[in-house]
C-alpha cells in the first residue's frame, strides 16, 4: 500500500496493485497554473514516447456545492491514464500534492503508483495560521519555510499580525514599511502565491486610533500601500486594547468604510477579516444589544469575525460557536490560541492539537492556529490544525500528532516523539489552560508512588520508568546527531539541554528510591547527593537559558515527570533526614480578581514578581491585586508599573495579617514609574485596590517586591 494521503481525503479508494511507468505527458486544459505544472514535473518524469501515460487536466463538472470550493479536486489514477479534475488553481496544486504523496520510486528510478480514485475538498474554507503572538516576530526565512509547509499540508491562509511589529500596531501602523522590509513582504507574498496561500496582512490600530476621517484614510492608505506590495487579503484587529478604540459602532463604521471604499472597489481582494475586542466568551458582555450584537448588526455581512472560543486559550466547541454565531450573525472565524506560548515562555507546547470539536464544520468560516514564536517547533501543533480543518469528522488528534512527528523529524521520529510527549503542558498560567503530558507514563508514575506509600517496592514500574528516563537522557543527543533541521534544533536547544538532565535526574531518583527501600542507606545517600547536584544543575539551566522578562527559564516534564522526581527526593530526604532545610514556603499572588487567581509568582533570589500579563485587566470596585510574601521573608522595597488611563481609583496598602490594612499615601504617582519605594518592615502583604465605585482597567507590567 502507498503511504497515507494527508490531510485525509473526503473520499478515497486505493487498490493495492501498483503499476510502474517511466513516462508521463500532459493533455487537456492548457492555461493552468504553471507553478503546479512545474511542481508536477519534479515529481513525475515527462517524455513523449508512445507509452507515456497521459495526465488529463479538466474542470470539475460536478455541481455539488462542496466541489465548488476553492481547492476541490478529483483525482483518478489508472495504469492507462491520470485524470485531474479541478475547480481552480489551488485544486491543481492540491491534486499534485496528493500525487506526490502517492508516488514512490523503484530501484531503477521508475515511478510506482497505485491506481486510486480520490474526491477531495476542504471542510473549512480558510485554514492556516495567524502570526499573532507577542514576542519576537518570525524571521523572513522562517516565514518562507512556513508558507512552503502550508502548501504541503493544504493550508491556504497565513494572517500576518505579530503584536511586536510596530508597522502592524502602534506606534507606526499609519506609516509605510521601510524599503528593505517592504521588499521582504513582496517576496513573502510571491512565495505565498506559489503555495496557494492567501497572505493576509493585518493592522492593529486600536491602541491610539482617533475616530475621525483622518484615521479612516490612514488605514485605507496603509492598505493601499500593502496592496502595492502584492497583498490581496486584509484584516483589522481590535484585540487587547482599552479606551476609545473599543467602541463597536465606531469599529463597524471603519470596517464598513474599508469594505466599501477599498475591498469592493478592488476586484481582486478577498473578504475583510476582523478580530473583535471581545474575542472570547469569558470577556464578552453577555447582555443583549451589547458589543457582539452591535457588530453582528452593523458589520457588512461579508466581513469575517474572529473568535478564540469560550476563553482566550481554550477548546473549540460547537456549542461555544453557536453561542457567538447567533450574536455576530455569521459563522465565526476561529483564532485558536494553540500552540502559542507567549503567556508561558518557559515552556514548549509540543503535544497533540486536541480540544477541537469534530462536529463544528458548519459553524465556522475559518480556522487558524496562533503558533509559538518558534516556527519550526510550532509545526507539530500546526499540522494537527491543518488536518482538522480539512476533514473534521476524520480528525484524530493523537494519530495526527504521530504523523506530525514523523513528518517533521523523519530522521529521528521516535526520539522526537519522546521529546514532544514530555514537553506539552504549559504549566500553571493565568489562562488556566493545561495540556496532557507524559500520557502513557502518568499511570505508571501513579502506580509507583501508590505502591511506595503502601510500603511495597514497585519493581515492574521501576523498570518501566528506568527505561523511560534512560531514553529521555539519550533523546537530545539522538536528535542533535540525526536531525538535519538546524533551525528546529536551535529553537528547542535550551529544552534539549534541560531534557537530558531530566532523564539523568530521573534515573538517579529511581536508583535512590530502590536503595532506600532495600535499606541500603549508604547507596541511598550517595544517590541522594547525586540527585541534589542534578537538580541544582537544572536550576542553573533554568536561570541561564531563555531569559526574558515574562516567564524566564526552561521547564520540561513539568506535569508528571519533574514532580515525580521531586516527590522521591522529598520522601527519601525526609526519611533519611537528609533534606537541606529546603524552605518550601513561597510567595503567592494575593488577589480576588478572577482573571488573575492563577497567575504565577516568579521568585529569583530576593526578587518577587507577579508574572506580567499581555492583555489589559479589568478591576471592579473593591477588587485588588497584590503579593503575600513567603513566611520567612520580609518586604524591603516595592516597585510597581501598572499603567491605567486614570489613577484616582488606585489605593495602595500593606498589611501584616491580611485583615487590617494601612494605606501608603502619595505612591500612586509611582504606579507609572519604575522607582522603588520602601514599605513598613512589618508588612507581609502589599496590594493595590480599586477604591472607586466603578470598574477600572490597567496593565500589569510590573508588580515587584524585593525581600530580605
Ligand atoms: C492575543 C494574542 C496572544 C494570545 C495568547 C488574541 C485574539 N489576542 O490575550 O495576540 O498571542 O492572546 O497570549 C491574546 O488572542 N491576548
Amino acid at each position: 500500500m502507498p503511504t497515507r494521503v494527508f490531510p485525509t481525503p473526503q473520499e478515497i479508494e486505493v487498490t493495492n496493485q501498483p503499476f510502474i511507468s517511466a513516462d508521463f505527458r500532459i493533455t487537456g486544459l492548457k492555461s493552468v497554473d504553471s507553478v503546479a505544472i512545474s511542481f508536477l514535473k519534479e515529481i513525475l518524469p515527462f517524455g513523449s514516447t508512445k507509452k507515456a501515460i497521459p495526465i488529463k487536466i479538466s474542470l470539475l463538472k460536478d455541481k455539488q456545492a462542496v466541489l465548488q470550493r476553492s481547492g476541490a479536486y478529483r483525482l483518478k489514477i489508472t495504469d492507462k491514464s491520470i485524470s485531474i479534475e479541478i475547480k481552480d488553481d489551488r485544486s491543481l496544486f492540491y491534486a499534485v500534492q496528493t500525487i506526490k504523496q502517492l508516488v514512490s520510486k523503484t530501484n531503477d528510478g521508475k515511478i510506482k503508483l497505485y491506481p486510486c480514485m480520490i474526491t477531495d475538498y476542504p471542510d473549512v474554507a480558510y485554514r492556516g495560521t495567524v502570526e499573532g503572538f507577542y514576542g519576537t516576530p518570525w524571521s523572513f526565512d522562517d516565514r518562507i519555510e512556513q508558507l512552503r509547509f502550508y502548501g504541503k499540508i493544504k493550508m491556504n491562509t497565513y494572517i500576518y499580525g505579530p503584536k511586536d511589529d510596530p508597522y502592524h500596531s502602534s506606534p507606526s501602523w499609519r506609516e509605510p514599511y521601510p524599503a528593505a522590509e517592504a521588499k521582504q513582504i513582496e517576496a513573502l507574498v510571491a512565495e505565498a502565491n506559489r503555495n496557494k496561500v492567501d497572505f493576509v496582512w493585518a493592522i492593529h490600530p486600536g491602541k491610539d486610533i482617533q475616530w475621525n476621517k483622518n484615521d479612516s484614510i490612514a488605514v485605507l492608505n496603509k492598505f493601499e500601500m500593502m496592496y502595492g506590495l502584492g497583498i490581496r487579503s486584509f484584516a483589522v484587529f481590535f484585540d487587547d486594547i482599552s479606551g476609545e478604540g473599543t467602541q463597536p459602532e465606531k469599529q463597524a463604521g471603519l470596517l464598513n468604510y474599508i469594505h466599501n471604499e477599498f475591498i469592493k472597489i478592488k476586484k481582486d481582494v478577498n473578504p475583510l477579516i476582523m478580530c473583535p475586542t471581545e474575542y472570547n466568551k469569558s470577556w464578552s458582555n453577555p447582555k443583549p444589544n451589547t458589543y457582539l450584537d452591535i457588530l453582528g448588526e452593523k458589520l457588512d455581512p461579508s466581513i469575517l469575525v474572529m473568535w478564540t472560543g469560550d476563553r482566550v486559550v481554550g477548546d473549540i466547541t460547537l456549542e461555544g460557536l453557536n453561542w457567538v454565531n447567533t450574536r455576530i450573525k455569521r459563522n465565526a472565524f476561529v483564532w485558536w490560541n494553540f500552540p502559542v506560548s507567549d503567556y508561558v515562555r518557559d515552556h514548549l507546547l509540543m503535544g497533540p492539537s486536541y480540544g477541537l470539536d469534530i462536529h463544528a464544520k458548519d459553524a465556522m468560516s475559518g480556522f487558524v492556529s496562533n503558533p509559538m514564536d518558534k516556527p519550526e517547533a510550532s509545526k507539530v501543533g500546526i499540522f494537527g490544525a491543518a488536518m482538522y480543518a480539512w476533514n473534521l469528522s476524520d480528525y484524530d488528534s493523537n494519530k495526527e500528532w504521530i504523523a506530525a512527528c514523523n513528518l517533521i523529524m523523519p530522521e529521528a521520529p521516535e526520539a522526537f516523539k519522546v521529546f514532544c510527549d514530555h514537553n506539552s503542558d504549559p504549566g500553571i498560567n493565568g489562562h488556566r489552560y493545561r495540556r496532557d503530558e507524559s500520557v502513557e507514563s502518568k499511570p505508571v508514575v501513579e502506580k509507583y508512588l501508590k505502591e511506595l506509600s503502601e510500603d511495597n517496592f514497585p519493581q515492574k514500574e521501576s523498570e518501566v520508568l528506568a527505561c523511560l528516563f534512560k531514553q529521555i537522557a539519550e533523546t537530545p543527543a539522538t536528535i542533535r546527531a540525526k536531525s538535519t533541521n538546524e533551525s528546529l534544533i536551535k529553537e528547542i536547544d535550551p529544552w534539549l539541554i534541560q531534557f537530558e538532565h531530566l532523564g539523568l535526574a530521573g534515573s538517579v531518583s529511581l536508583k535512590m528510591a530502590s536503595a532506600w527501600k532495600s535499606k541500603n542507606t549508604n547507596d541511598a545517600e550517595k544517590y541522594y547527593s547525586e540527585l541534589t547536584s542534578l537538580l541544582e544543575k537544572m536550576q542553573i539551566i533554568d536561570k541561564q537559558y531563555n531569559q526574558n522578562e515574562w516567564q524566564p527559564g526552561v521547564k520540561t516534564g513539568s506535569l508528571v515527570l519533574k514532580p515525580f522526581i521531586i516527590e522521591l527526593y522529598r520522601l527519601v530526604g525526609e526519611d533519611l533526614k537528609l533534606s537541606k532545610n529546603n524552605n518550601l514556603a513561597t510567595s503567592i499572588i494575593f488577589t480576588n480578581i478572577d482573571q488573575l487567581s492563577l497567575v504565577p509568582i516568579k521568585t529569583i533570589d530576593n526578587d518577587v514578581n507577579i508574572v506580567p500579563l499581555l492583555e489589559p485587566i479589568k478591576i471592579k470596585p473593591g477588587e485588588y491585586i497584590g503579593i503575600l510574601i513567603a513566611a520567612d521573608k520580609k518586604i524591603a522595597k516595592a516597585q510597581l508599573n501598572l499603567p491605567s488611563p486614570t489613577r484616582d481609583w488606585q489605593c495602595l496598602e500593606w498589611s501584616e495579617n491580611g485583615q487590617t490594612w494601612e494605606q501608603i499615601n502619595g505612591k500612586t504617582e509611582l504606579m507609572l514609574g519604575n522607582e522603588a519605594f520602601s514599605v513598613s518592615p512589618k508588612a507581609k502583604y502589599l496590594r493595590l485596590r480599586n477604591d472607586s465605585s466603578s470598574e477600572q482597567i490597567f496593565n500589569l507590567k510590573n508588580f515587584r517586591i524585593t525581600t530580605k
